[in-house]
């Protein structure tokens, strides 16, 4: 059964009681719960909900932000509490979201988790085009990439990095996984890519193998 200060947390978010919000997840923290918990069921599963009632018309696009804005103020108190650089350096991860897509907070959820377990993140942002992501590659000798796209139309742009990496001479080199609302397995395949993620955790379980695998 889920903890009820994380269904707190879920519900504050679903509403649009965005004012508690911050004060709840910190309870959830003094109550000894994690930030992976308190991400993957309150905070994720709360904005998937405002994300379905956008889609039904019940909210509206002023609503979604505002749920996004509340989330990025609750960020920083769940990373105070995660513990980077305690872990030995696994390897440099260079993550984005994709081209034509500014969708951030599942980006950073996962930026957070990596840099918590060991792993050296360079966050390249939003609306990141495939050239810069593959000359960040080249500059920095990193071998993993992190590509979050949640828009549907804009999938093509993981193609584009994926082809970007080739025409480099780095496609062998690279390992690039996918995640965000839009990403599947079957979409991993369809674009090129190596590996797909449905959650941060997953990440992190798919970026071990492959850094192990190094
Ligand atoms: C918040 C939000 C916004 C905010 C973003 C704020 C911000 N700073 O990021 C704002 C208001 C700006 C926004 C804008 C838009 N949005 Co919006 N948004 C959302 C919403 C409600 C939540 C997204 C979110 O943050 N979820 C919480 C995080 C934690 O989940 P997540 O991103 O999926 O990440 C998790 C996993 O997917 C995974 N993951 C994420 N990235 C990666 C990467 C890797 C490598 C791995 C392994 C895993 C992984 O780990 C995370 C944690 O477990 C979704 C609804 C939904 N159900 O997704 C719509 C949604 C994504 N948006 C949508 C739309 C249409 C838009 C707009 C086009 C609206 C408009 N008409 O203008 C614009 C897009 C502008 C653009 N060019 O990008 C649609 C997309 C439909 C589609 N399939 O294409 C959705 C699905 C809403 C809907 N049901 O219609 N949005």
């Amino acid at each position: 059964m889920m903890n009820g200060s994380i269904a707190a947390v879920r519900d504050a978010i679903d509403t649009l009681d965005l004012d508690n919000v911050c004060s709840l997840v910190q309870k959830c923290l003094d109550e000894g719960l994690t930030p992976e918990e308190i991400i993957e069921h309150g905070i994720g599963q709360g904005l998937d909900i405002v994300g379905k009632k956008f889609e039904t018309g019940e909210y509206f696009l002023a609503d979604l932000i505002m749920a996004g804005e509340v989330v990025k103020e609750a960020m920083p108190i769940l990373k105070r509490r995660m513990n980077p650089g305690l872990a030995s350096k696994r390897g440099t991860v260079i993550l984005a979201t994709v081209a034509g897509d500014i969708h951030e907070i599942g980006k950073n959820i996962v930026g957070m988790i990596l840099s918590a377990n060991g792993y050296e993140v360079v966050d390249l942002g939003v609306d990141v085009s495939a050239s810069s992501i593959i000359d960040t590659a080249r500059s920095t000798g990193a071998r993993l990439i992190g590509l979050s796209a949640l828009l549907s139309t804009m999938v093509h742009s993981i193609r584009e990095v994926v082809e970007a990496s080739r025409a480099a001479g780095l496609r062998e080199q690279v390992r690039i996984v996918i995640g965000g609302a839009c990403t599947s397995q079957a979409l991993c395949a369809e674009m090129g890519a190596d590996a797909y993620g449905e959650t941060a955790i997953d990440a992190l379980r798919i970026f071990n193998g492959f850094s192990q695998a190094a």
